[in-house]
């Protein structure tokens, strides 16, 4: 049984399941919103990380139906455990989805999350879509078109392991991003002079260019500390809280309202 075969029983068996890790509010030490983690446990191959089973799914069409399962997952999610309140007026909860690069380039992807909004009522402010720096310098008219589509309806876009591909500071210009996920390569060096000035410079790039900024992978009080007085926007990590099953996660919210 491979991995392929197996994603494919998982899909239609549901064995596939969405876990969310909080992003806090570095000024605040308040949650600010969630990332959706997809997790796959598959009965002969024990749990399989999405690290494996996603470049693999990416080679064929199951790339695409991942994402979509997610994408109606997090929305159906959002409608069954968030009160409308929480998800009506911008500043509230934000539930990052992660997309596929290969996804982006469907010319149904914008149409299909549209249905979705409805269907679920979910105001689209209350989404962000991770994408990793490859998608935003793409030159497909469909990426482009997709992503100016995407955010006129109001769901944010952030760039995912920033610093991690071509990077080059230039393509931040005119950038159609809102947020800068700093991967956790560059957190784990913050301690080190190299490191911390690396951080800096970041953070004065995203200043210029009106990108909000989360440090991902914060394992340590110290690298809390030092990126609360770096001004870092938002952070994520073990530290602060580990990915968990959605339901339990979102249970919070239904009792407030
Ligand atoms: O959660 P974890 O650290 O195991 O994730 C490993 C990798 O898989 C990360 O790069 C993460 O972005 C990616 N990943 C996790 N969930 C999803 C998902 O739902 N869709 C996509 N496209 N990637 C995901
Ligand atoms: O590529 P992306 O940034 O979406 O991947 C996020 C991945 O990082 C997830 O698989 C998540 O489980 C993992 N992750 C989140 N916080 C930490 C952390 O503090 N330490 C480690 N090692 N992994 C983390
Ligand atoms: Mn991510
Ligand atoms: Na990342």
């Amino acid at each position: 049984l491979d991995i392929e075969q197996g994603l494919r029983n998982a899909v239609t068996d549901a064995r596939l399941s969405i876990f969310l890790q909080p992003k806090y509010d570095l000024g605040t030490e308040r949650v600010a919103g969630y990332e959706a983690l997809l997790r796959w446990q598959d009965p002969v191959l024990g749990t399989v990380s999405p690290a494996e089973f996603i470049p693999v799914a990416e080679q064929t069409v199951l790339g695409q139906q991942l994402d979509r399962y997610v994408i109606q997952k997090v929305m159906e999610l959002i409608n069954i455990h968030l009160p409308l309140r929480q998800h009506r007026s911008a500043g509230c909860l934000h539930i990052a989805i992660n997309i596929t690069a290969s996804h982006f380039n469907d010319p149904q992807l914008t149409a299909f999350i549209e249905e979705n909004l409805q269907r679920y009522r979910v105001d689209p402010r209350t989404l962000c879509l991770e994408v990793t720096e490859g998608v935003l310098m793409s030159d497909s008219d469909h990426v482009a078109d997709n992503l100016s589509r995407l955010r006129a309806l109001g769901i944010e876009v952030a760039i995912d392991d920033f610093g991690t591909g071509y990077s080059s500071l230039s393509y931040l210009k005119n950038l159609p991003a809102d947020e800068l996920k700093i991967d956790k390569s560059f957190i784990d060096d913050l301690e080190t002079p190299a490191g911390a000035t690396l951080i800096k410079a970041i953070l004065d790039v995203a200043r210029v260019f009106h990108l909000r900024v989360v440090a991902e992978g914060i394992e340590t009080e110290n690298q809390l500390v030092l990126l609360q007085e770096l001004g870092c926007d938002y952070g994520q990590g073990y530290l602060l809280g580990k990915p968990a099953p959605a339901d339990e996660v979102l249970k919070q919210f239904e009792m407030t309202d």
